[in-house]
């Protein structure tokens, strides 16, 4: 089990806390100062490594390295982007870390409408509602993210990206979701070769949510789409990070059966666990805490299809709601996150003894 850690100065959580999580072996980070485009050195990998072995932690893998925009879009600048996206991947292979986890989502990462949104026992929770998305545009969004942030930069909606945010809408218009596919494959054409050679595994997180936004193409949501995303590069380095959050806002995708399928394929790079409770309509919904029954994700069947055809891949929770009054990164607080792993862990400890005893 391990916990995404945002650094240093960068997350209101410490190292001597995760630790101190039961089951907790290591934290996903990255190095969220460079900017995408920019390749990683051998020595601020080996810096951040040493930072977190030195608390007792594993660095288990890097979230994310993000994908420049022109990679998405297929402007000529690609070429020397992926060199340098490969660069970084020798870095993070020479240090001895094995996975990283990105997107191919164009514009944006992760989207809600609200960032804490009061649920009824005094706890906040990220939600989404589509009809105030269609009503808006993308910077008035990005308006709504920076006043709802707390300070904190979210992934994908830094204050030095809202200039840009316009003029890639235009670079985008003829970006349809083929293009963006034939984009992709070349992106992974470029660099599934450094990760076979340095023994890095690709894990693409999903559309967060699960459909297009903002008039973009989006193609990694379902089973289809990632059916297809797998074969675009056929290799055991061209995997998923399977989100149960963002997947499951489509209420089209079975999330057991979804594991299944790719845990059977050995396609999947890590998990994120966590549930969400669907609000009326199929495009509204809010996170929950991780337990079943607080929301529409089934986790003994997630966690039992994980044990039976994945059971060495990486998981962490992931969103928590904020609870007992914690101030912190939207979706990433301390205490919510720490139940859902004392509960994951319980949940694995049951269907492990149970299978163990045939
Ligand atoms: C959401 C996260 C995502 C994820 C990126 C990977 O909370 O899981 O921001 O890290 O999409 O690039």
């Amino acid at each position: 089990m391990t916990l995404r850690w945002y650094g240093e100065g960068n997350d209101s959580v410490t190292l001597e806390q995760i630790r101190q999580i039961p089951g907790v072996a290591g934290v996903i980070t990255a190095l969220h100062d460079i900017p995408a485009g920019e390749a990683w050195t051998y020595e601020d990998v080996m810096k951040r490594k040493q930072e977190v072995e030195a608390k007792g932690l594993k660095l288990c893998g890097v979230e994310s390295i993000n994908v420049h925009e022109d990679i998405k879009i297929g402007l000529p600048t690609r070429d020397k982007l992926i060199e340098d996206y490969c660069k970084s991947l020798e870095a993070v292979g020479k240090a001895g870390i094995h996975l990283v986890c990105y997107n191919f989502m164009p514009v944006f990462d992760w989207t809600r409408t609200d960032l804490a949104m009061p649920l009824e026992d005094g706890s906040t929770a990220l939600a989404y509602d589509s009809s105030i998305i269609d009503g808006i545009d993308a910077s008035e969004m990005f308006d709504r993210i920076e006043k709802a942030s707390g300070g904190f930069v979210m992934p994908g909606w830094e204050p030095n990206r809202r200039d840009e945010i316009m003029d890639l809408f235009d670079k985008y218009k003829d970006v349809t979701a083929d293009k963006l596919r034939e984009n992709f494959k070349y992106f992974l054409d470029g660099i599934i070769p450094t990760c076979e050679e340095v023994g890095v595994k690709m894990a693409c997180h999903p559309d967060d949510p699960g459909w297009p936004i903002f008039g973009l193409p989006r193609i990694t949501h379902d089973q289809a789409g990632f059916d297809r995303m797998v074969k675009l590069h056929d290799s055991p380095c061209n995997t998923l990070c399977l989100c149960t959050g963002s997947l499951g806002s489509n209420v089209q995708n079975d999330i057991p059966a979804m594991v299944r399928h790719f845990g059977e394929m050995n396609r999947i790079g890590c998990l994120h666990v966590r549930n969400i409770k669907h609000l009326g309509s199929d495009r509204r919904f809010r996170e929950s805490s991780h337990l079943s029954s607080d929301g529409d994700l089934d986790m003994y069947e997630i966690m039992k299809a994980a044990y039976e055809t994945c059971p060495d891949t990486y998981i962490r929770p992931d969103h928590g709601r904020m609870i007992w009054d914690e101030i912190g990164r939207p979706g990433y607080g301390l205490y919510d996150r720490a139940l859902g792993i004392a509960y994951l862990n319980g949940l694995w400890e049951a269907i492990d003894k149970n299978a163990k005893r045939g």
